[in-house]
């Protein structure tokens, strides 16, 4: 422990703490802004300064450790006036078309002027020459609004171990942007917004479909249906100014209803469909001797990662679509069938929290016939602003149920949207196919929470099966080069993209650094998925009766020919 005195209050703190963090214990919120807990700890921004007594000019606090005797102030003249020139510099050379802008009320910048007061901008100078890359289907990147504070620089690197953005160039003509100039669609980037979920401004957001869903809706020759993946529903509320970790199943679905869409369904049925193909391919690979270990799929971010740098474990991959995609291709034949609809008049609409889902569904290997399965992919950010459009009182809403048939879902679906919930789901089936049970033990907590790489070892009747979860690239990266290596002999691995999996995904809702840095999100989203999977009347996948029905309908039996046109593909690299 340290003692020190911020502002005339004398505080003990650990020894590891910053005065950053030292200054939150006695209630002083220092402004920052390239500040990312754990990420970007970097002090380049110089909004987070303080007076120290005895040193001669001004310190970054997020990166000054706390000593003992140390004597700090936080709001004097020297300090106010010199966070006020930073912060009038870096809008002097802002795009600060505010009012137009997609971040318009979640921007960071933007509260920090209004939180220092700043009323004008005394120096207006020459701008830089913007760059606006948009030709992915994923991300856009504008540097017009980008402030440099490095954060996505960061998270790429070391949270993700990619490294696709960094600074080019010097001086005036400082840029973020991929290297050699390149566009994001031509660099190697595994589109998982990660980086859009750093940048605490406009300069990084998703490519968005709101117009495109918006017409379809519009469209009297269209059945547009929408269904909406298991993390949304944990993140959506905070658009509403809820609390991160509650679960709005409910009222998203009323909301969904309001806005016009012809039926409201669950991606998290797909998510059982996808644990019986899944769970039937990993077992059938365990008896006749396929390959091993079998590496889920179902995180586009990850499936792009894998064909980047992993290639040599591409017939790794299980064979399984991802579930938005299998609800898809499921929505056009059988659903079609039922309804007498033809399938190129269903428009498929999937709410995502993701943004690397918007450049999967245009990939030519998943379609059936020539159609696309999914026509387009809102982020749970694009959903609440569509919702706010249609001045829609969400939080006045009652809680409504999807419709029939591809609504129902079992807890083993909604779990998916966290990190190891792919994995708890599969062996919840996967355990009773071998036990020729209904096993009483279902919660697999060896696989859950948010420790980068978790192992477990189950026993089935007279097997062992060994298995792997992942999340975050870089973590991934660490578990695969052993697998490459041959040192690993696990039965089944399941990777997501982005750390602590869906629910922190590229597309969910914005949380500030300041925020980050007192609530772990991924933990407080991961918990309301927990909640709806132990309020479910079923809990494994194999349980659900409209699988039961789907199966016994239209697809026959898992891996059925029928079942491997419509939800099965191969990737190359
Ligand atoms: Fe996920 Fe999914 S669980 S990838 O993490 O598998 O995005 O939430 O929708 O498709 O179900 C994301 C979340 C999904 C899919 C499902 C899977
Ligand atoms: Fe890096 Fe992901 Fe952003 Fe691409 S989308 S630049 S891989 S953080």
């Amino acid at each position: 422990k340290v003692k020190l005195t911020i502002n005339g209050i004398e505080v003990e703190v650990p020894s590891n703490y910053t005065v950053l963090e030292a200054a939150k214990e006695v209630g002083i919120d220092i402004p920052t802004l390239c500040y990312l807990k754990g990420i970007n700890e970097v002090g380049a921004c110089r909004v987070c300064l303080v007076e120290v007594e005895g040193a001669r000019s001004l310190q970054a606090s997020c990166v000054l450790p706390v000593r003992d005797g140390m004597v700090v102030k936080t709001n004097t003249k020297k300090v106010r006036n010199a966070v006020k020139t930073t912060v009038e510099l870096i809008l002097a050379n802002h795009n600060r078309e505010c009012l137009t802008c997609f971040r318009n009320g979640s921007c960071e910048l933007q509260k920090l002027a209004e939180e220092l007061g700043i009323d004008e901008i005394s120096f207006e100078g020459a701008k830089r020459e913007a760059t606006i890359d948009e030709f992915s289907h994923s991300i856009v990147r504008d540097s017009s609004k980008c402030i440099l504070c490095g954060r996505c620089v960061s998270v790429c690197k070391n949270v993700q171990g990619i490294g696709i953005l960094d600074f080019t160039n010097r001086g005036f003509k400082t840029e973020v942007a991929p290297a050699f100039g390149k566009s994001m669609a031509d660099a190697p980037c595994i589109y998982c917004g990660q980086c859009i979920n750093a940048c605490p401004v406009a300069a990084l957001r998703e490519k968005s479909e709101m117009e495109k869903v918006w017409d379809a809706l519009e469209n009297p020759e269209l059945h547009v249906v929408v269904q909406t993946a298991p993390a949304v529903r944990a993140a959506l509320g905070e658009e509403f100014g809820l609390p991160i970790g509650t679960r709005v199943t409910g009222k998203m679905v009323a909301a969904l209803r309001r806005l016009g869409f012809d039926k409201v369904f669950d991606t998290n049925f797909a998510a059982d469909l996808t644990i019986m193909e899944e769970g039937h391919e990993l077992l059938d690979r365990i008896q006749n001797g396929g390959k091993l270990p079998m590496i889920t799929s179902c995180s586009p971010g990850w499936i792009r990662f894998c064909e980047f740098y992993y290639p040599e474990l591409i017939d790794n991959l299980s064979t399984c679509k991802s579930p938005h995609q299998m609800m898809g291709a499921v929505l056009k034949s059988y659903y079609a069938q039922l309804n007498n609809l033809d399938p190129e008049k269903i428009f498929v609409v999937s709410i995502m929290p993701c943004s690397s889902k918007k450049t999967e569904k245009e990939r030519e290997e998943l379609r059936v016939n020539g159609l696309k399965d999914v026509d387009a992919v809102l982020t749970t950010r694009e959903l609440a602003k569509m919702i706010k459009q249609a001045r829609i009182k969400f939080l006045e809403l009652p809680d409504e149920d999807f419709d029939e048939l591809f609504g129902e879902y079992t807890g083993a679906g909604v779990i998916f949207g966290a990190t190891g919930g792919v994995m708890e789901a599969a062996l919840r089936t996967v355990a009773d196919v071998l036990a020729g049970e209904d096993l009483k033990e279902i919660e697999y907590t060896a696989v859950r929470g948010i420790e980068g790489i978790k192992e477990a070892k189950v026993n089935i009747a007279d097997k062992t099966i060994k298995v792997a979860v992942v999340h975050g690239t870089a973590n991934a990266a660490k578990l695969l080069d052993k697998v490459r290596a041959g040192e690993t002999d696990y039965h089944f691995i399941e990777v997501m993209g982005c750390s602590g999996g869906c629910v922190n995904g590229g597309g969910q809702p914005h949380v500030d650094a300041k925020t980050r840095m007192e609530i772990d999100v991924r933990v407080e989203r991961a918990k309301a998925l927990y909640e709806e999977d132990e309020l479910r009347t079923y809990r494994k996948s194999h349980q659900n009766p409209m699988i039961k029905k789907i199966y016994d309908e239209f697809l026959g039996k898992p891996n059925s020919h029928k079942a491997h046109e419509l939800l099965h593909t191969h990737y190359h690299a």
